[in-house]
């Protein structure tokens, strides 16, 4: 998009770009309100002790309270005791900082981030089948391609609208779109065939598919034998998948399963998606795994116009998984555990290797180990809304004022925010310069078209000040007056620069599996992106992978054997329901962002709770009717809304609000033992009216 300023007003415009050929969804559209919205922070918050409010505060008490605090804190119980909290939103640049910023300044094994809860599932199974995690292995223009497009627990009809552009190119080429949803969604509308599986049993789906296509003969044997390995233990696996037994489980009938196995199985070009619906399960790298199996079976990856790709979702969901904020990574992807890696990073870091902490822990274990005896008793958080997104949220809502020390970096104050001890307020997007990687593996400029307001500052330039106090030497990252007609020096004076983050950023990157050694700035400027890998300055980006080997020692792909688990809660007498979760067009996230801007309020005001008409029925349940639902861990209220859209022995609800709405009181804090990944897809729940005056029960 390009930004445009009239009389101090931003409005948004599309701008043509082969992504998304101009199109732009309706929060990218009304996404400049925020950049003047009332409820903006624009002075740092220190909470009174005498009276437990929050209170303005100028940067330098703000900045000083965190550094005593942290300091204290990291001298009664060790440097550990202090715990960072990222964003995939987050630029490249500050990504990259705030993994420096927690195990250089601070010295702490403990960063984690948002990322954890939304694409490290398929990013495991990617890496342990490819050698490399990047989403789309090839451009999005692919997928207008391909013959046959199978859509897995993705709805980006509502939740990447520029992408459905390609969806319909594909089917206008004559292709078909096959959706696998539990609900009739928006996207699986459009779908020629839609597979409604019971949530929770993808993996089982997949293996079905790969059983079909080895008894109708769509295995392309010599692929298997030339670029990959481990074949024979997964032949095994799905053998045991008769389809029947797939549908028993599953709900997808048999005759659907086989015509979508010929669907791939036939087709010249065939992709294969997964997005949060496969994912986000405590086996959602395994049900990545065995989608995986799937396209390499059929000889897929590396195929033009064919494929195994994840749909990544946050803003920088990509590069946020690159850079060093994950608690086993450092930059360019690399493990924090492998010695060479450390020794690299160390050496651009200009610190001893040895001094570099070990892998921390993933986010949700991370949260919830908060203020507890052996937890973290600080946390700083940049980018996220945990209070709202975190599965079992109240638990972690409590575990978040059990600390001693909360710091939260926001442009408003969001429910996790309100917790803290201390607010700083950050600059937008549209506020400051820096770098995207999309889901392509190309990275994208974001420009600053303005300076932030006055007694905002950038996170890279907090970041900045928060090392210069806690180290008490010069910041790692110069400070520049911003130059420019537009980025005139703001009141509060110098701030961090981007370009020189990235300048480190590059070197740091080099030799890793995310090398950006070759992409600079002026680069992306004059290409319109460029994709890693891209190790050298004149020599040519990646736009497509695997063509001639995949990333792993021996250049072949690994299949690996997977078996479907049941989900981590059953359904039983008192919580007879599943219930899953998920995203609404006009909504984003935690809604921090959304929930404030007036036209989205209009379109989806309030949060809902989807039901099928039959099971409204037998709960007496009518539509628009308040409804509460209840699991082991909580429960929230919210409208019912009835549907036909969905399985009948499932609910939905979207988890974009907070306070008695918030859907995530509910969720299972169970988590994915390679991954991390929380099961937000799926827990059993019970629902019933809500009481309320005047009706009876
Ligand atoms: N409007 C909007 N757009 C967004 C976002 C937003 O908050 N709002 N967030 C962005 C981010 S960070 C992300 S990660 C993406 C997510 O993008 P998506 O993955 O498309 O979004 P979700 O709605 O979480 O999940 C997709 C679908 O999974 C289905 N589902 C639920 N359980 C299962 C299951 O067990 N199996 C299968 N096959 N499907 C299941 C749901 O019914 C839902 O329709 O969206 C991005 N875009
Ligand atoms: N039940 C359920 N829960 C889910 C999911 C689900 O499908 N179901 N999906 C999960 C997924 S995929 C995701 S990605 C998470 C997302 O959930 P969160 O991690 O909470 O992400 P956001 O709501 O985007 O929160 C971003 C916060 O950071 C602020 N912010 C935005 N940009 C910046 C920045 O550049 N700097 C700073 N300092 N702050 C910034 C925003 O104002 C907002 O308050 O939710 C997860 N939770
Ligand atoms: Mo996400």
């Amino acid at each position: 998009m390009t930004l445009r300023e009239e009389d101090g007003n931003v409005s948004v415009l599309p701008r043509q770009f082969p992504t998304n050929r101009g199109g732009l969804c309706q929060k990218g559209w009304t996404s400049a309100e925020l950049l003047t919205h009332p409820d903006r922070l624009t002075t740092p918050l220190v909470r009174d002790p005498a009276s437990g409010e929050l209170r303005p505060a100028s940067w330098d008490a703000a900045l000083d309270r965190i550094a005593t605090g942290l300091r204290d804190i990291q001298q009664r119980h060790g440097r550990d005791a202090v715990a960072v909290f990222g964003g995939g939103g987050l630029t490249n640049e500050k990504a990259y900082a705030l993994g420096k910023f927690a195990r250089v300044t601070l010295g702490t094994r403990h960063i984690d981030y948002n990322g954890r809860f939304c694409m490290s599932s398929a990013a495991a199974a990617g890496m342990r089948a490819f050698g490399v995690d990047r989403g789309l292995p090839f451009p999005l223009s692919d997928l207008g391609q391909a013959d046959t497009l199978l859509l897995v627990g993705a709805n980006p009809a509502e939740t990447m609208p520029p992408l459905v552009r390609w969806l319909t190119e594909q089917r206008q080429r004559g292709g078909k779109l096959i959706v696998v949803d539990p609900r009739a969604t928006a996207t699986a509308r459009q779908a020629d065939l839609h597979l409604q599986p019971l949530p929770g049993t993808d993996l089982a789906v997949a293996n079905a598919l790969l059983h079909i296509a080895l008894t109708e003969g769509y295995v392309d044997g010599e692929y298997v034998t030339t670029r990959t390995t481990g074949f024979t233990d997964v032949r095994r696996t799905v053998a045991g998948w008769w389809p029947a037994r797939a549908e028993a489980l599953s709900g997808v009938p048999v005759a659907d399963l086989e015509a979508t196995a010929r669907a791939l199985g036939t087709a010249e070009r065939a992709i294969i998606l997964t997005a949060r619906g496969a994912e986000q399960h405590a086996k959602g790298v395994d049900t990545v795994t065995a989608f995986v199996n799937l396209a390499l079976a059929l000889g897929l990856p590396g195929r033009p116009g064919s494929g195994y790709g994840c749909l990544t979702g946050q803003g920088n969901g990509q590069g946020g998984r690159e850079h060093g904020q994950k608690a086993d990574q450092l930059p360019g992807y690399r493990k924090i555990d492998d010695p060479v890696a450390r020794a690299h990073v160390a050496q651009v870091w200009g610190v001893p290797a040895d001094e570099l902490p070990g892998p921390g822990v993933p986010a949700y274990q991370l949260l919830d180990s908060l203020g507890t005896a052996d937890g973290p008793r600080a946390l700083l958080v940049f980018g996220s809304n945990p209070v709202v997104s975190a599965p079992r949220a109240a638990r972690i809502e409590s575990r978040l004022r059990d600390l001693e020390l909360l710091v939260v970096a926001d442009f408003l104050l969001s429910e996790t925010a309100a917790l803290a001890d201390v607010v700083l307020p950050t600059a937008q997007w549209a506020e400051e310069d820096g770098t995207m990687t999309n889901l392509e593996g190309r990275v994208l400029r974001r420009r600053a078209l303005r300076p932030p307001p006055a007694g905002v500052r950038t996170d890279l330039t907090i970041l900045t000040n928060l090392s210069t106090l806690l180290k008490g030497r010069a910041p790692s990252y110069r400070l520049v007056h911003r130059k420019g007609p537009l980025l005139t020096p703001d009141a509060d004076g110098p701030e961090a620069d981007p370009q020189a983050v990235f300048a480190e950023l590059r070197r740091a990157s080099a030799g890793g599996i995310a090398d950006y050694a070759g992409i600079s700035w002026e680069r992306i400027d004059a290409a319109d992106g460029v994709f890693w890998p891209c190790p050298r300055d004149d020599g040519p980006d990646s736009p497509r992978l695997f063509a001639d080997g995949f990333a792993t020692p021996d250049g072949r792909a690994r299949f690996h054997p997977v078996e479907h688990r049941p989900a981590a809660e059953q359904v039983c007498a008192q919580y007879p329901l599943h219930f899953t979760t998920g995203r609404v067009l006009a909504q984003y996230q935690s809604g921090t962002q959304t929930r404030r801007v007036a036209a989205l309020r209009q379109a989806a005001p309030d949060a809902f709770v989807e039901l099928h008409p039959d099971l409204a029925d037998r709960l007496g349940v009518a539509d628009g009717e308040p409804v509460r639902v209840l699991s082991r861990r909580g429960e929230f209220q919210a409208p019912a809304r009835l549907s036909p859209a969905i399985r009948p022995d499932t609910v939905f609800a979207p988890f974009h609000w907070g306070g008695a709405a918030r859907a995530n009181s509910v969720t299972n804090d169970a988590v994915d033992p390679v991954s991390g990944m929380p099961e937000f897809k799926i827990c059993a729940v019970r629902v019933e009216r809500a009481e309320c005056s005047g009706v009876d029960r």
